[in-house]
């Protein structure tokens, strides 16, 4: 039985590497930065190709969907991904303990962009920032950037997060969630934007710097309003 699901794994492997070199041309993927280093070994290898290869179809409605096995961002794993991996197949990746510092800018107003409804703005420089807002930089631009998570909603009760920030091979992944309101939640149908602002330390990029492209990773997390999790978020007054 383990030698069957074994010859399985080994054919799909074989088809997937194969599709995506032939195919690779015929239906690029979108460049990516992130690294295909999925068991978080430091290194893009056999293993890796297999996780992919396993996860091949799934889409967000699938239980368990991991945003991080679709690495063109296309909604679903698909020979795109698997392609990308290949590409990356025996390139290090970032170390462990490769993630950025960052800290959380409070009272801030700046302006987001209206679409995409969901993404990411950077300041990168003093000229940056003043097209974005008009109060002054809460960072010294010689020491840090600043990069936030935002989002328009048609309802209040929607929550952005940014958990962690990694060094890619040229840039970096911002990993955020997006707290939606569940079936049990009462929120008002109002639009609101919402906003995760930090602050980040150049010192910490890889040989890109900060200038290297930032790409959003959202995960969506439904809400229970019946949880602690709820009543600790939700402000008081
Ligand atoms: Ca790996
Ligand atoms: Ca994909």
């Amino acid at each position: 039985m383990a030698r069957t699901i074994m010859l399985a794994s080994a054919a799909l492997l074989a088809v997937a590497l194969v599709a995506g070199l032939f195919l690779g041309n015929a239906a690029p993927a979108r460049a990516t930065s992130r690294c295909a280093d999925f068991d978080g070994d430091g290194r893009v290898t056999v293993s890796d190709i297999f996780q992919v290869v396993q996860r091949f179809g799934q889409t967000p409605k699938f239980p368990g969907w991991d945003p991080a096995y679709d690495l063109n961002g296309n909604g679903v794993v698909d020979i795109g991904d698997v392609f990308a991996t290949v590409q990356q197949f025996g390139r290090p990746c970032a170390p462990p303990g490769s993630t950025i510092p960052f800290e959380k800018i409070e009272n801030v107003r700046i302006r987001v962009p209206e679409s995409p409804p969901i993404g990411l703005v950077i300041a990168r420089s003093e000229e940056e920032w003043a097209a974005i807002s008009d109060d002054p930089a809460p960072v010294d631009f010689n020491l840090e950037i600043v990069v936030g998570v935002y989002g328009h909603f048609s309802m209040s009760g929607h929550m952005l997060q940014i958990d962690r920030i990694e060094k890619g091979f040229e840039g970096a992944t911002v990993y955020a969630t997006h707290y939606v309101p569940g079936p049990t939640c009462i929120v008002p149908q109002v639009l609101s934007t919402e906003l995760h602002l930090v602050r980040v330390p150049r010192g910490f990029w890889l040989t890109a710097g900060p200038d290297g492209p930032l790409e959003l990773l959202l995960k969506t997390v439904e809400v229970d309003c019946g949880s602690d999790f709820w009543v600790a978020a939700t402000p008081s007054s």
